[in-house]
């Protein structure tokens, strides 16, 4: 049992918040372990539970016009279509296979989140987007998981794969969840934490904030103005968003004949607000060897 606010009592399935968290982060080998399922019911019980179980009457009195609240707030389970994107042949590792296949502690970079992704109780299905001569890798691990996992062949460009991945989801869907697999180590918290800002906003990613220091420039090379840092994010993913909502995106860019650049997301054209879910700097996007060592390290930091 464990309190989480005073008077009130919950139940807890098994050992502490943090160590399941950590458990069911970076799954190098074992993906469907108890692990990932214990914290998964115990975010279940922790908001379902609490009601039938309020010990003291004032308490009951706060919490019941929270809790209306939050559990709006909550992403259903099995209500979340992934959409991995795994479909790219970089070259830049120098090696002959792409970067997101390339082994990381003898695992497949893509499989990591694939993985994290599996595990997730609001996860209902992964569409993985990969030229089909690595299908085979995902059709392989998938038989360690339980939910669906779907194919989709990838686009001359990330937004035609994401276009192609759109198409191959499930028709109730409530959120649409992209990710690039290159980005093995994201973690499942944050995953939750930009699924429940899209549930909220329409549409949400994660993203870190600079560390650098950010200039302007004009085209004759002097400084214009130094930027605040505090207002400006790198962006990462997972991005997640309401089916409908980037279906009509994609249309408005089609109709409109309008030109996706890496400055402005097709979203972005619908006047949408997109919101920015504050991650870690820990998500890292492997594409170069250095980039291979610093996520080899984080992982065995990690465990
Ligand atoms: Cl998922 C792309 C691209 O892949 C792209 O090049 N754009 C988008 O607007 C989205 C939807 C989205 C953006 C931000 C937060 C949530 C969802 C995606 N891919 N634009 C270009």
């Amino acid at each position: 049992m464990a309190a989480v606010a005073p008077g009130i009592i919950v139940p807890l399935s098994s050992g502490g918040q943090s160590k399941l968290q950590y458990q069911s982060e970076f799954s190098s080998a074992a993906p469907c372990g108890a692990a990932g399922a214990c914290s998964r019911k115990q975010s279940v019980l922790l908001t379902r539970s609490v009601p039938r179980l309020l010990v003291k009457a004032n308490a009951a009195a706060l919490c019941a016009s929270s809790l209306v609240k939050e559990d709006s707030e909550v992403v259903p389970e099995h209500s979340v279509s992934v959409i991995l994107l795994a479909g790219g042949v970089g070259k830049r590792m120098g090696a002959d296979m792409p970067k997101q296949y390339l082994p990381l502690l003898g695992q497949p970079i893509a499989l990591y989140s694939f993985y994290t992704f599996a595990n997730m109780p609001e996860v209902k299905e992964v569409v993985v987007v990969c030229d089909p001569s690595f299908k085979h890798l995902f059709e392989e691990a998938s038989k360690n998981i339980k939910i669906v996992v779907k194919f989709a062949l990838p686009g001359r460009e990330r937004q035609d794969s994401v276009f192609s991945g759109l198409q191959a989801i499930s028709d109730d869907s409530k959120l649409a969840c992209i990710h690039d697999s290159a980005r093995p180590l994201v973690l499942g918290h944050d995953i939750q934490r930009v699924l429940r800002d899209a549930w909220v906003h329409g549409a949400a990613v994660l993203g870190v904030r600079v560390k650098a220091t950010i200039k302007e420039a004009g085209s004759d090379h002097f400084v214009k103005k130094t930027l605040n840092r505090q207002n400006l994010w790198e962006m990462q993913t997972p991005q997640a968003i309401e089916p409908s909502l980037l279906r009509q995106g994609f249309g408005l860019v089609e109709r409109d004949g309008l030109e996706v650049t890496d400055d402005v997301s097709i979203v972005e054209f619908l006047k949408r607000p997109v919101f920015i879910t504050e991650g870690s700097y820990s998500n890292l996007k492997v594409t170069t060897p250095d980039d291979m060592l610093v996520a080899e390290r984080i992982l065995q930091s990690a465990n």
